[in-house]
């Protein structure tokens, strides 16, 4: 594959959303050619699915239901959108991807890591990220920087313990693949994160040459 495929996770309201945006502009003023995309959605059979992911009058969703959802949106994204776009030769910044569902559905749902992997690999045909950046903040500052922002979607709704099992989950991936996830202290002030960020992203884009 040409492209470079780069992920932004963490809890709710570590900030990814704002750091993506910032990376991009920059990257595209560096004269890259650069997709942003988000999980679950970024096409329209994953964007109607994430509608059904998030929606709170689900309650009934089982933990399996949830996993597959997310699994089935993240196939479609892969192939009609990522794959193609780093085929292309284009640097893909995507807002959330596999490490969340290993965090989310494992370390907040409780499903075996072995499961998570397998469909993992099943979803994205092997696909990986070349780099992730894990935004780290305390579960409960994270939520508090989103409330009141919007109404609550089903996962957002969940105790404050799910979100710190989750934010657990993220640093276990950090911990277990170094090289790939480098972890940002995301509760500095933005300005502060956009330059570790961006430092940590032309690091990894001159290492490879790209
Ligand atoms: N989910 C899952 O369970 N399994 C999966 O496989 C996948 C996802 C892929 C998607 O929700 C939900 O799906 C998510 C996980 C689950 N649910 N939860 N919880 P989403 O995409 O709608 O929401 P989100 O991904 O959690 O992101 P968000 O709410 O948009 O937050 P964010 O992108 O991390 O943060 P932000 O929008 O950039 O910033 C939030 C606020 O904080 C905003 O007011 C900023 O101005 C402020 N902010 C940002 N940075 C800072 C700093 N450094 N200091 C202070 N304030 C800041």
């Amino acid at each position: 594959m040409n492209g470079v495929f780069i992920t932004i996770e963490g809890v709710e309201g570590c900030g990814k959303t704002t750091q993506l945006r910032y990376l991009s502009r920059h990257l595209t003023e560096m004269g890259h050619p650069v997709e942003t995309t988000r999980e679950p959605g970024g096409t329209p059979v994953a964007e109607a699915v994430r509608a059904l992911l998030l929606d709170p009058a689900h309650t009934a969703m089982t933990p399996t239901t949830e996993l597959l959802l997310y699994e089935a949106a993240r196939a479609q994204h892969v192939s009609e959108r990522i794959r193609p776009a780093l085929e292309a030769g284009r640097i893909v910044l995507c807002d959330r991807f596999v490490d969340s569902t290993t965090a989310y559905q494992g370390g907040g749902r409780g499903m075996t890591w072995e499961t998570l992997n397998r469909l993992h690999a099943i979803a994205t045909e092997g696909l990986w990220p070349d780099l992730t950046i894990l935004l780290d903040v305390a579960a409960e500052e994270g939520l508090q920087r989103v409330q009141g922002a919007r109404s609550r979607d089903r996962i957002e709704g969940e105790p404050l313990a799910f979100h710190e099992r989750v934010r657990q989950g993220f640093l276990r991936i950090a911990s277990e693949e170094p090289e790939r996830v480098r972890v940002v202290e995301g509760h500095l002030p933005v300005e502060r994160v956009r330059e570790r960020v961006t430092a940590l992203v032309e690091e990894f884009l001159r290492s490879h040459e790209f």
